[in-house]
């Protein structure tokens, strides 16, 4: 396993512009962010994404991104998108967890997915199947 980039820069070994620090969560600017502001929430110890990392660890990462995005609301941003990519397929590139917080302004580049349509039945049959997945 290559050393993981999140990892380094817990360790201070790649710089990053931190926001926020505590015992178990840190947060810091997005490289590439999609607005100014744009930040990453990370647990501490190594979690490759939201399925391995454990409950009450995800909740205090989701607790600390609220704050931030009432932080980024308060400077001004006309609202925040909450998100995280977990697996390739899903977009995530950095194998860390990691929530982005990230300001928005009504016109940036940032779009959301266009939803399809379901066939027949479709709906009721795949809520039955993750009904029965939980
Ligand atoms: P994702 O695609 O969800 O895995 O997002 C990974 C994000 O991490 C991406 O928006 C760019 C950011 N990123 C990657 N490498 C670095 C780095 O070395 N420093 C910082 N600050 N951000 C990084």
């Amino acid at each position: 396993m290559p050393p993981c980039i999140f990892c380094k820069i817990i360790k201070g070994d790649i710089p990053c512009t931190k926001v926020y620090e505590d015992k178990e969560v840190f947060a810091f600017l997005d490289i590439k962010p999609v607005n100014p502001g744009h930040t990453l929430v990370i647990p501490k110890k190594h979690y490759v994404n939201i399925h391995d990392t454990p409950d009450e660890l995800i909740g205090k990462v989701a607790i600390v991104a609220k704050k931030i995005a009432d932080a980024i609301l308060k400077l001004g941003a006309k609202g925040v998108n909450i998100a995280m990519n977990n697996g390739v397929v899903a977009g995530q590139s950095v194998f860390h967890a990691h929530m982005h917080v990230m300001p928005r302004y009504g016109k940036d580049s940032f779009s959301l997915w266009v939803g399809k349509e379901y066939d027949g039945n479709e709906r009721e049959k795949v809520a039955e199947k993750i009904r029965t997945s939980l």
